[in-house]
């Protein structure tokens, strides 16, 4: 299977990110096509593989898949033995509510503190709306760990695309500083020692910026 990722700069494109993580949890072989965002040509160079001019996008075989999450549930249904979603109907169902609520949600949260990877600096202060997704998300991360985390450090236990969805936000909360409870924290930890996560992030400290 031929696979091409187009994405956006690693520093930046928390999208582009969540589909990164996907492929490697399905083992998949790819290829990378990055085109730096918020640059004159950007936008065109996206439209020429994007309909929506937004990246990332998977170049299939059969065509392209336009959407972080249609990517991950595209990676699930052709890698099987990989386990994307979680085991067990209830687990998966909890897992797929927890992405969705990511993918339409937290809008106060990537407005204001957008990933950067390069960045290790507080907010002056952090907006009280910001900070209303910031105690949702320690919640929603606390109950995943209670209920289905018994097998290792993740939300649903192993790495699933839950954890894809959830790695930028850990990436937003340690690069702004954000004090979080200690299960919050431990989950951010256990992102930062992912090895798929890790080499996105040093791909990032090492990308030049326009
Ligand atoms: N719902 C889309 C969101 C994609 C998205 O907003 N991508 C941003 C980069 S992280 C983008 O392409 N921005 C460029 C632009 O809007 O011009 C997904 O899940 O893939």
């Amino acid at each position: 299977m031929s696979l091409t990722l187009i994405i956006g700069d690693k520093t930046y494109s928390s999208w582009s990110l969540r589909a990164a993580l996907a492929l490697e949890l399905a083992e998949a072989p790819y290829s990378e096509l990055l085109i730096p965002l918020n640059r004159a040509d950007s936008k065109a160079r996206i439209l020429e593989h994007s309909p929506t001019g937004k990246v990332p996008l998977l170049q299939t075989e059969e065509g392209p898949v336009w959407d972080s999450l249609a990517i991950g549930e595209y990676l699930a249904e052709s890698f099987p033995e990989a386990y994307l979603w979680p085991r067990g109907e209830y687990a998966r169902a909890v897992a797929r509510s927890v992405c969705a609520e990511m993918h339409s949600g937290f809008t106060a949260l990537r407005t204001h503190m957008p990933m950067d990877l390069k960045r290790d600096q507080a907010l002056a202060e952090i907006p009280a709306e910001v900070q209303a997704d910031i105690r949702r998300i320690c919640e929603l991360w606390a109950e995943c760990r209670a209920n289905f985390g018994q097998d290792g450090p993740f939300l649903f236990g192993h790495a699933s695309l839950a954890d894809a969805f959830f790695a930028p936000v850990a990436a937003r909360l340690r690069g702004y500083r954000v004090d979080l409870p200690a299960v919050a924290a431990a989950y951010v930890a256990t992102i930062y020692h992912w090895p798929a996560f890790q080499r996105w992030y040093q791909a990032a400290q090492e990308e030049q910026l326009g």
